[in-house]
């Protein structure tokens, strides 16, 4: 069957992101299927190019890849939503015979209005490679397959009695190793993105076994942890070290430092490599000890980002997150001492937090003093907003239109503080290359250097 992916994402704040999902998809079908992706993040016109794309190629399945609910203000989600509507419209307008189906973040977090709203023929839940491969399959058999696709890995309650879940009377599928996937076909990526900033991305595990009260991450890839070999993330890293503008990597797990075994092995199998990219990742301080910092900044690592989330012990129990503030003292100092840069966020407003919860975050921030801090203020995923909560809000980002100009690592989305267009175009200006913060930390270590 002719199967045209569609990447619908369009952000390009902190910076484009390819979109590994769709090409680990594309990677998983194109041995049995023909397989064309296309991508609208630099589209002057997306919907004229999805028009023209499946005009083209006219495909027996599109597969439309959703990734973002929320753009970085985690305000609504109702300009995504329309902007999405409308991709969808077109491709139903230009092959109204192929069946729609949706897959990625968007979609497994919200997958039966998303169903309706964007009237779509199929949703996949999770993970894509097995589960659109069978869809796939049945599909070109003549099969009638169910309308909501599970992936082996997601275990959702409220998904089991979803009323446009038909249920299957085959098992799920057995848990295969990562190592078994087919690389992302990296062949299909536009190379506009490593001309505008030089950030590839690369995966060494799913999953994650915390459970932070919040969070979606562990509904996305499962709370079972499964990683990939470490030889096999650093000759992936070594490959993409030699494509023409990428210039560094993000490690796009939930949290690299975890399982810490695993992560060792990464590290020393990059440095068996001669650490072919400066890397970022994201990292919990939670079992992070000196000796994993050090492997990391050995093994090329110039970023880490930590939701730290709340200076408050309160909060950060009412959040489950699972470490202390002792803890994010001493991640702070160790990548200091090694030369990582950090970058850590905030979320003000959530659970039953005080105003002056939020205030004692803000000192711990200080006190704490990491090279970057973003700030976020929670806002419930379609939350009704009730005047009292509205108000208290708005008492949040006022404190924080207070605070954080005159605080230099201090960044807010929501407010346009060191965050937005204006700050990433002269980034671009200067011909920055990689995630923009770890370049605003450096230059603040360096002024910090120089101050008499
Ligand atoms: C790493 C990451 C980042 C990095 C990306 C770095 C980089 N260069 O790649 C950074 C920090 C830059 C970032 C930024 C943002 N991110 Co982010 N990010 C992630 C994270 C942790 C991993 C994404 C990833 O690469 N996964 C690995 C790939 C392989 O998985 P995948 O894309 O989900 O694809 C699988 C399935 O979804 C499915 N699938 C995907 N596409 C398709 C298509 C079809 C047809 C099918 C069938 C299946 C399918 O199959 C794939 C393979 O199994 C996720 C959370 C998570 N754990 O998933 C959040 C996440 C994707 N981000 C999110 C958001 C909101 C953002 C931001 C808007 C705000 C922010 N700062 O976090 C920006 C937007 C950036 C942009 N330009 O779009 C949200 C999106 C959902 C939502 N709530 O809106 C997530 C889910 C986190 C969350 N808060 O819930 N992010
Ligand atoms: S550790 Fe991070 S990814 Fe895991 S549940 Fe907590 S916030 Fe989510």
């Amino acid at each position: 069957m002719r199967v045209l992916l569609v990447s619908a994402n369009r952000e390009q704040l902190p910076s484009p992101v390819v979109p590994l999902g769709v090409l680990y998809v594309a990677a998983a079908v194109r041995d049995a299927h023909e397989v064309r992706v296309v991508d609208l993040c630099f589209e002057d016109d997306p919907i004229a190019a999805v028009r023209e794309a499946v005009a083209g190629f006219r495909p027996d399945v599109v597969g439309l890849g959703l990734r973002n609910l929320h753009d970085n203000t985690y305000g609504s989600s109702e300009p995504l939503l329309a902007y999405y509507a409308d991709v969808a419209a077109a491709i139903r307008g230009a092959a109204p015979e192929a069946p729609l189906v949706l897959g990625g973040a968007a979609i497994t977090l919200r997958p039966q209005d998303m169903l309706e709203r964007l009237r779509a023929a199929h949703a996949v839940v999770g993970e894509g490679e097995r589960a659109f491969r069978g869809l796939l399959d049945g599909l070109a058999r003549g099969d009638r397959p169910e309308r909501v696709i599970r992936a082996a890995a997601v275990r959702r309650d409220d998904l089991v009695d979803a009323e446009v879940l038909v249920r299957s009377a085959r098992p799920p599928a057995p848990r295969e190793s990562l190592d078994d996937l087919p690389e992302p076909a990296r062949d299909l990526v536009d190379p506009r993105y490593f001309e505008v900033e030089g950030t590839d991305n690369v995966q060494t595990k799913r999953g994650c076994a915390f459970q932070c009260t919040y969070c979606g991450y562990p509904d996305l890839e499962g709370r079972k942890v499964r990683v990939r070999s470490p030889e096999a993330v650093a000759d992936e890293m070594a490959a993409r070290a030699k494509v023409p503008g990428v210039t560094h990597a993000f490690i796009v797990d939930s949290v690299f430092n975890v399982p810490r075994s695993h992560a060792l092995a990464v590290c020393d199998a990059l440095v068996a490599r001669g650490a072919p990219l400066p890397w970022v990742c994201y990292v919990s301080p939670a079992s992070l000890d000196e000796e994993v910092v050090a492997a990391m900044a050995r093994a090329g690592c110039v970023g880490a980002e930590i939701g730290t989330d709340s200076g408050s012990p309160r909060v950060l129990e009412r959040l489950r997150k699972p470490f202390t503030l002792d803890q994010v003292r001493r991640v702070r100092e160790a990548f200091r001492r090694h030369g990582i840069a950090d970058c850590h966020t905030f979320v003000l407003g959530a659970e039953d937090e005080t105003v002056e919860e939020a205030r004692a975050t803000l000192a711990f921030v200080e006190e704490l003093d990491p090279d970057v801090a973003v700030f976020v203020v929670f806002m419930e995923d379609r939350e009704e907003h009730t005047i009292g909560r509205a108000r208290h809000r708005q008492a949040l980002l006022d404190l924080l239109a207070r605070e954080a100009p005159r605080r230099p690592g201090w960044v807010v989305p929501e407010l346009s503080i060191r965050f937005g267009p204006k700050v990433t175009r002269l980034v671009r200006r200067e011909r920055i290359r990689g995630p923009a913060w770890v370049h605003l930390a450096k230059s603040r270590r360096a002024r910090a250097a120089i101050a008499p």
